[in-house]
């Protein structure tokens, strides 16, 4: 079974990597051709936090390409798993670049392969279920912790679990033995799961980003000194009210205890950067317009306004100038 990895960030080296360090047949596509070029002579290293090697993918064991390529090398020998491993706002780029080049191609629907997207935030699936009409379309949910520290290197900041199941826009259609996937997943050291309520993961893991990761970016502090005081506790109470709200006016389902699972978050990656603070400090746009700025549209959707997350998406786009 062939997995195709889009992307050569953090997830996608994390991902990548430990999937072809386990054997598996693994084929990579970054955007650059020197990324392309460094991990095809080097392989890929992921560290743990103790900066030990955790697992390392020797040169020639899986191969590597840019996104321009996959189609052609795709056609020559098709592959069964996609995982879109890109931000939200590179999806359309990406695809348009890679995958959408098969959806011009009539695929039988048996040989149509599975798609799983890791993108944090809420959107994504609807967009590319135009893209990608009739595709066996899989959301993830993660909370593996990656940073990439090279063009071939990523640090592994805490290991998490992996959810992934059908999305809603995808009809119900079934990718290529997701049971296999979910074994390949776990033999490479993954906690995988094969979820059938992803939806429900997907809507709990947005109301855990549209609170900690804003107000960590903006206030420049670590997943765990949110906890610090009454005051930053207030403020992510608002934030988290507002958004149980706009889930009421919508009619989408919250758990009774999630305010508890948010400090939980905070606790258990208390030394972690949110994925928000890591793209301001790093200049490039961060991806508040799918997780604060999902709650605002789906606010509007209903008829209400949510203030306070349309607040602070403001406030982080005022923080990185590409994003103006
Ligand atoms: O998912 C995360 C992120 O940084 O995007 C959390 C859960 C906040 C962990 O850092």
């Amino acid at each position: 079974m062939i997995i195709d990895v889009i992307g050569g960030g953090s997830l996608g080296l994390l991902y990548g990597g430990k999937l072809a360090a386990s054997g598996a047949d693994v084929r990579i596509w970054c955007r650059s051709a020197k990324q392309a070029g460094e991990i095809k002579s080097k392989g890929i290293f992921i560290r743990n936090t103790f900066g030990a090697m955790e697992a390392q993918a020797k040169p020639g064991t899986f191969k590597v390409g840019i996104l321009d390529e996959f189609a052609e090398a795709w056609r020559q020998n098709p592959g069964q798993w996609i995982f879109l491993m890109t931000k939200q706002k590179d999806v359309e780029n990406a695809c348009l670049m890679s995958v959408g080049r098969l959806a011009m191609d009539k695929l039988m629907p048996g040989n149509i392969p599975g798609m799983v997207c890791f993108q944090n935030g809420y959107g994504h699936m609807e967009r590319l279920e135009k893209m990608l009409p009739g595709w066996p379309l899989y959301a993830a949910v993660t909370t593996e912790g990656a940073k990439r520290v090279a063009q071939n290197e990523v640090a592994h900041a805490g290991a998490g679990t992996t959810w992934f199941g059908i999305g809603r826009p995808s009809g119900g259609t079934e990718g290529p033995h997701p049971e296999k996937l979910e074994k390949m997943l776990q033999l490479a050291g993954f906690s995988a799961v094969l979820s059938n309520d992803i939806d429900s993961r997907i809507y709990r893991k947005l109301l855990i980003n549209s609170v900690i990761n804003p107000l960590t970016a903006l206030w420049n502090i670590r997943n765990g000194e949110l906890l610090a005081s009454e005051q930053r506790m207030r403020v992510m109470r608002t934030l988290l009210n507002e958004a149980l709200a706009v889930y009421d006016a919508c009619g989408i389902p919250w758990e009774e205890d999630i305010w508890d699972q948010i400090l939980e978050v905070c606790h258990s990656t208390a030394g972690n950067i949110s994925s928000m603070l890591n793209d301001v400090q790093s200049g490039i746009p961060t991806e508040v317009d799918w997780i604060n700025g999902s709650i605002v549209d789906l606010a509007e959707k209903s008829g209400i306004r949510a203030a306070a997350h349309e607040l602070i998406t403001g406030l982080i786009k005022g923080l990185t100038i590409r994003e103006e």
